[in-house]
């Protein structure tokens, strides 16, 4: 499919999506979500894909937030829409078989704060600029910042970023807990495609079963949690990747997962 707003760019089995709308910061507009959709439901489909790199365009902004223009238009009618579409993304982001991989590379406000939360793991550039401002317009998050935010930094702080809607820097971000990497603006996306590679040459349903495990931890008790471990882990133990990866170890040579 092509894209207006967005970049889609396959290298192997990763895919690199840049948000592509610089002249105003990136912002995320109704057709940005759209494509935002359709893109992560065509790498879902492309099986050679299995880990996206999520960025922003230029050097600026990551994304600074949803569209205030479209947002001062909202009735109630079209907030609800508004929020249901946004969030069915956010959701199928982080439910994703997909690993993803959000390189903050500048502003990251309101639902651009959310989307990277939204993303398994945050590498941010030391430039970075993160928070939840929307109180400044007389709003809330509403794209899961109360939530994954609280989840992330604990009650405390995010209460803090979200009352005060103050930013954050890259090392205050990695402190707090927010991101969970820092490096210089400059080698942001290699890094992020050095960490990408490193997880792909794992065994890619290990991969899968993690992220489904983990993402449990934060939606269920720790008993839930456990159960659906033991469940994950007997499926994992049927794979090929699993005799092989062990195979490999008791023969001291590097494993050859099929992804099977
Ligand atoms: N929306 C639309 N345009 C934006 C924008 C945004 N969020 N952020 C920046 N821009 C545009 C600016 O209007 C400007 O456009 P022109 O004037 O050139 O046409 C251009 O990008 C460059 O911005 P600045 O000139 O302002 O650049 P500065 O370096 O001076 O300042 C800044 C950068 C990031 C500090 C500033 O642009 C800023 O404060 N931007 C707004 C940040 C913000 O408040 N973000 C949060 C938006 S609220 C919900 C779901 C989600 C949400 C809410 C509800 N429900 C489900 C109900 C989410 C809400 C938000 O994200």
């Amino acid at each position: 499919m092509e894209y207006k707003n967005i970049l889609v760019e396959k290298e192997g089995s990763l895919a690199v999506v840049t948000i592509n709308r610089e002249k105003a910061l990136n912002a995320l507009n109704a057709d940005i979500i759209s494509e935002l959709f359709a893109a992560w439901s065509e790498l879902e489909d492309d099986k050679e894909i299995r880990a996206v790199i999520l960025t922003g365009a230029g050097e600026k902004a990551f994304v600074a937030g949803a569209d205030i223009n479209e947002l001062n238009k909202l009735d109630s009618i079209g907030g609800l829409e508004f929020a249901n579409r946004g969030q069915s993304l956010f959701w199928k982001i982080e439910n994703s078989e997909l690993v993803t991989i959000a390189a903050v590379n500048g502003f990251a406000l309101g639902g651009g704060c959310e989307l990277a939360m939204a993303c398994d793991i945050r590498l941010a550039a030391d430039t970075a600029k993160m928070g939840q401002p929307e109180v400044n317009l007389g709003i809330i998050p509403g794209y899961g910042g109360t939530q994954r935010l609280t989840r992330l930094v604990g009650e405390g702080t995010a209460k803090l970023l979200i009352f005060t809607g103050d930013m954050v820097d890259g090392s205050e971000a990695l402190r707090i807990g927010l991101v969970d990497r820092v490096y210089p603006a400059a080698d942001l996306i290699e890094e992020a495609k050095k960490l990408a590679g490193k997880i792909l040459s794992k065994g890619p349903a290990a991969i899968t079963s993690a992220k489904r495990c983990v993402n449990m931890a934060s939606n269920s008790t720790l008993d839930s949690g456990l159960k659906f471990e033991v469940t994950e882990f007997g499926a994992i133990c049927a794979t090929e990747d699993s005799k092989e990866g062990t195979a490999a170890f008791l023969e001291k040579r590097k494993p050859d997962f099929g992804g099977k």
